[in-house]
């Protein structure tokens, strides 16, 4: 009852062939597959011949022809309360107090709202949001911290907060654990405060428990959750990116995929960088419905620290694969001055929102 169903709404196969955004997608996968159905195609075993790989100059040629629809079509930012270019570098680190003991006290207030949002060009969501955007705050704090969150639960449905990291049983946002302490289940009107250790370093994500949990997951209520190391990390322009999705028609399969919610959107407004600085992102897997994501940076590599518990990166690659809430560090430097695409490697969710390029200045 807390996940009404949609009767109408675009499918994916329609979404493609009708919606807003479908002008330019359309032409792009005629262009590549021209004697194919556009799900089937996508969807089938033939899918791989689409990929960018076996076709790179096709398909940075026909992607770049999504930020066609940009000028006419744009998303309303500002109706949807946030930007994704300024969530790349917005990170919060709530009202800091120091302890008797000395201790860094770091607070936060999240309150989940239920409000519509606009993924793509015209395609509208249903959001369920920790305060009214998608994903919610990053949260940033040190290792060793003490952090408190407030969770005021305004939606109509009920929902918690469980952090992943390292507290206890009552503290993880968990339906029928900690209930008679207040914990668990937060109802519509409830509130809770959580309060834990900052620990382990790395980065994080924290997002709702109630079931179905993909449901309450998809619907946007998660997001990063970073503890810096007492070390410290070396300098560097520092990018928050949570690649997710969205089922627009509640069919139990994604229509619209991204980084920070809104599809094909740094294909227009590309991810601005410096050449030469250390390039820090701090990416996570939220996305629901598809088992593996993947990141696929264009003619760089980067070192990448997974969950980015250790100080030491396993890799030095080009791509990488997380799964469901996994996440990781990514750090590189771009030698050259240009435009450099990235993208899931999974072909489909590229096509379908989730690429965008680095401009290197
Ligand atoms: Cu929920």
């Amino acid at each position: 009852m807390d996940v009404p169903k949609k009767k109408t709404g675009i499918s994916r196969r329609r979404l493609l062939a009708g919606s807003a955004i479908a002008a330019p997608t359309l032409a792009l996968l005629h262009e590549r597959i021209p004697h194919r159905g556009v799900h089937d195609a996508l969807g089938g075993h033939d899918a791989t011949a689409a990929t960018t790989e076996q076709m790179p100059h096709g398909g940075h040629t026909a992607t770049a022809a999504h930020a066609g629809f940009a000028p006419g079509r744009t998303v309303d930012h500002a109706a949807n309360g946030f930007d994704p270019t300024e969530m790349l570098r917005d990170f919060d680190y709530g009202r800091a107090t120091r302890l008797a003991s000395g201790r860094v006290l770091r607070e936060w207030e999240l309150v989940a709202i239920d409000r519509e949002i606009e993924v793509a060009p015209g395609v509208k969501y249903p959001a369920w949001t920790y305060n009214g955007r998608v994903p919610g705050p990053t949260l940033r704090c040190h290792e060793g911290d003490l952090l408190r969150i407030r969770f005021a639960n305004g939606s109509e449905h009920p929902h918690t907060i469980h952090f992943h990291g390292i507290h206890p049983a009552f503290m993880d946002g968990m339906p029928g654990i900690g209930e008679e302490l207040g914990g668990g289940t937060i109802e519509p009107g409830q509130d809770f405060t959580y309060e834990f250790d900052a620990t382990p370093f790395g980065v994080h994500l924290y997002h709702c428990h109630i079931s179905p949990l993909a449901s309450h997951i998809s619907r946007g209520l998660y997001g990063a959750f970073i503890v810096d190391p007492r070390s410290g990390r070396a300098d560097a322009d520092e990018l928050v990116m949570v690649m997710n999705g969205f089922d627009t028609n509640f069919d139990g399969s994604n229509e619209v995929y991204a980084v920070n919610t809104v599809g094909f959107h740094h294909i227009a407004d590309p991810v601005r960088v410096r050449r030469g600085e250390l390039v820090r992102i701090y990416l996570v897997n939220v996305l629901e419905f598809d088992p593996l994501n993947s990141f696929h940076v264009h003619a760089n590599f980067f070192d990448y620290y997974p969950t980015g518990t250790r100080l030491e990166p396993t890799e030095h690659t080009d791509t990488i694969v997380q799964g469901q809430g996994q996440r990781g560090i990514l750090e590189l430097r771009f030698p050259h001055p240009g435009k450099y695409m990235f993208h899931a490697h999974v072909s489909e969710f590229a096509e379908l929102g989730w690429t965008g390029f680095f401009e290197v200045t």
